[in-house]
C-alpha cells in the first residue's frame, strides 16, 4: 500500500498528469488529466482538494467550463450538493443564451450559456481544468456577472504561467485557485 501520510497532494497529483510533448501541434507540451481522472485514488483527491475548498462556503452553484470542466464541475457540485450548469462552446445549448467571444491565438472562440442557468446573487465556483491565456475563464466569468451572479473563485487543476492567464486575472482582481502549475518544459 502507498503512505500517503505526509503527502504534499498538489505535487503527487502533479505527478500524475502526463506531458506529451508536440500534440497538438509541433512545439505545444500538452498537459493531459487522463492518468489523473483513469486512477480512482488520485481522482478522488483530486475532487476533494476542491471539495475541503468550498464546503465551508455558502455556495450555490458550480459552473463548468465546455469540455474538461464538466468532468470535475460535475462531481464537485454533487459532493457539495449544488446544482451544476455547463457553460458550452457556440451552438451546443437549446434554450435562450448569453454569449461571450474571446480571443484565441488565432481566431475567436465563443462560449455560451442559457440565461435562467443561474439567479442574480447566486454565488457560484467557475470551473476548468487548465488556465493558459486565461481567454475561456474570463470568458465564462463575464457571462456570470452578466447574468448577475458573484463568482466567488474561479478554479482549475493546471495554471501554464507562461502564458500569462493567471497574472492577468490576478491584476483584474478575479479570484483563481489552481492545484499546480506547470513552467516550460
Ligand atoms: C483548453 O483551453 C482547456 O481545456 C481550457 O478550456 C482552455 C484554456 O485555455 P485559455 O483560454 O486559458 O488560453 O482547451
Amino acid at each position: 500500500m502507498e503512505n500517503l501520510s505526509n503527502l504534499d497532494y498538489a505535487s503527487y497529483l502533479k505527478g500524475w498528469i502526463r506531458t506529451v510533448p508536440n500534440w497538438p501541434s509541433e512545439g505545444v507540451m500538452f498537459r493531459d488529466i487522463t492518468p489523473l481522472l483513469q486512477n480512482p485514488k488520485t481522482f478522488r483527491m483530486l475532487i476533494d482538494i476542491f471539495v475541503h475548498r468550498y464546503m465551508g462556503e455558502r455556495i450555490d452553484v458550480v459552473a463548468g467550463l465546455d469540455a474538461r470542466g464538466f468532468i470535475i464541475g460535475s462531481v464537485l457540485a454533487y459532493e457539495l450538493n449544488v446544482g451544476f450548469v455547463p457553460i458550452r462552446k457556440k451552438g451546443k445549448l437549446p434554450f435562450t443564451t448569453v454569449a461571450e467571444e474571446y480571443e484565441l491565438e488565432y481566431g475567436n472562440a465563443t462560449v455560451e450559456m442559457h440565461t435562467d442557468a443561474v439567479k442574480p446573487g447566486d454565488r457560484v465556483v467557475l470551473i476548468d481544468d487548465l488556465i493558459a491565456t486565461g481567454g475561456t475563464m474570463m470568458a465564462g466569468y463575464k457571462l456570470l456577472q452578466r447574468l448577475g451572479a458573484e463568482v466567488v473563485e474561479t478554479a482549475g487543476i493546471i495554471e501554464l504561467p507562461e502564458l500569462g492567464g493567471g497574472e492577468l486575472m490576478r491584476d483584474l482582481n478575479i479570484p483563481l485557485f489552481t492545484v499546480c502549475s506547470f513552467d516550460g518544459h
